[in-house]
């Protein structure tokens, strides 16, 4: 890595601003960025500036390591009784017809069809549906763990959390305690959206608040587990919407430090009731990374996940401050495609995720959800398995 004066001269180079060139200065220094400072990022500074800082940061963190695992995905339902603008996933109005309702035995079912492959993960995703209570979950995660005991189980958001527990009349507290002791193993970022009441009202009307999302992570935290955390950006939020969710979920981090990853999500516009509204550039995605790597000062990872973003993209914020680009894909049948993200076959073998990683100058490593290696492919040689699939699917629920 180059030295801090090396990177200062640089930054000069880049900019003539003086507001960036202080908030350079801070970030080289170690020091926290403020709010203003964030607006001040999103208003005025280039990629190039920002992808000097974000790698920067990056570095200092990891190095080059590019961290990656095997997950696959298990969704309940695809009906909701939700009716989030952005989703193109629910068959609750439309297409009502291409729903469908797992029972316990038939995600079982599933489950067991991975009996026999190296995955480390089910990250368990869906619609919000009464007869999927508090004890139909804690039954699915038990028989999970009974049948698999290594199988990390991270699932559902704080949008199931807060409707299963409200029902059950439970607190979050007494709640997250029975999903712990019944084999949850950890919380997906999902959910989140936009936490101010001016974008969630319109976007997220009727699900689990901003401060709610929040509170229920919070208590997960406490119990001493780990959650992560997304951000769906790119519709009718502007600048101070996207710096008050950053900064909640910053102080959040403070108090409890149990998030892992941060993954901004890119509004995709097919299949949803915001379709009219134009989807944001590749400078403002690789922008808003690069800013949430920098501002998010107190979480390890920024996570690409590619079968949104597209894998060639995901590739290029490798240099923006990503450092996690999600799991290898093997499931194509269901839904990766609906709210149009651009892979058109949105499976990547061990093999291609490796190569696209190593291609960007970073360092593949395969690791479990809590971020232990489980191989390192910096010198791997590929003969055996180039034709080994991996496997997750796309999860737009929630
Ligand atoms: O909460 C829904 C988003 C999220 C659209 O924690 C959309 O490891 C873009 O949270 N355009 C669910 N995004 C997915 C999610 C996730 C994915 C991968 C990994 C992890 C993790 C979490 O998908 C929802 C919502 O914000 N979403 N519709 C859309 N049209
Ligand atoms: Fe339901 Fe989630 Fe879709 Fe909202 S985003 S309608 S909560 S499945």
């Amino acid at each position: 890595m180059k030295d801090i004066s090396t990177l200062k001269t640089l930054v000069n180079q880049i900019t003539k601003d003086e507001d960036l060139k202080l908030i350079a200065a801070k970030v080289l220094e170690g020091n926290r960025l403020s709010e203003e400072d964030a607006l001040l990022l999103f208003e005025k500074a280039n990629p190039s500036y920002l992808g000097l800082l974000a790698n920067f940061v990056r570095t200092q963190k990891h190095g080059k390591k590019t961290y990656f695992n095997r997950n696959f995905h298990l969704e309940p339902t695809n009906v909701c009784l939700y009716t989030c603008t952005f989703c193109s996933y629910s068959r609750l109005i439309k297409k009502r017809e291409e729903g469908w309702e797992y029972s316990l035995e038939e995600m079982m079912e599933i489950i067991k069809k991975y009996d026999d492959q190296p995955v480390t993960e089910v990250h368990i995703v869906g619609g919000v549906l009464p007869q999927y209570n508090l004890k139909f979950y804690t039954d699915l995660f038990t028989s999970i763990k009974n049948h698999r005991p290594d199988l990390h189980v991270k699932a559902l958001t704080p949008v199931e959390y807060h409707y299963i527990f409200k029902k059950a009349k439970v607190s979050y507290a007494e709640g997250m305690a029975k999903m712990k002791a019944a084999g949850l193993d950890s919380m997906p970022g999902g959910g989140a959206e936009i936490f101010h009441p001016e974008i969630r009202d319109e976007i997220a009307g009727g699900k689990c608040s901003g401060e709610e999302w929040l509170a229920i992570h919070r208590e997960w935290h406490k119990l001493g587990m780990r959650s992560n955390a997304t951000m769906l950006y790119g519709h009718i939020e502007n600048y101070n919407h996207r710096i008050h969710h950053l900064s909640s979920l910053r102080k959040l981090q403070d108090e409890t430090g149990g998030f892992q990853t941060f993954i901004p999500l890119k509004f995709r516009n097919k299949g949803n009731q915001m379709s009219h509204i134009e989807e944001s550039t590749t400078i403002e995605d690789i922008r808003l990374y690069a800013i949430s790597r920098l501002f998010l000062d107190n979480f390890e990872h920024i996570k690409a996940y590619w079968p949104m973003i597209g894998r060639q993209v995901a590739q290029m914020l490798l240099a923006f401050g990503v450092d996690d680009i999600d799991g290898t894909i093997d499931d194509t049948t269901k839904i990766y495609t609906m709210a149009g993200s651009e892979e058109q076959t949105p499976a990547m073998n061990t093999y291609e995720l490796v190569q696209l990683i190593k291609q960007a100058g970073m360092e593949p490593i395969e690791r479990d959800t809590l971020y232990n290696v489980v191989k390192e492919y910096k010198d791997h040689v590929f003969e055996e398995d180039k034709s080994f699939k991996g496997y997750v699917s796309l999860p737009v629920a929630n």
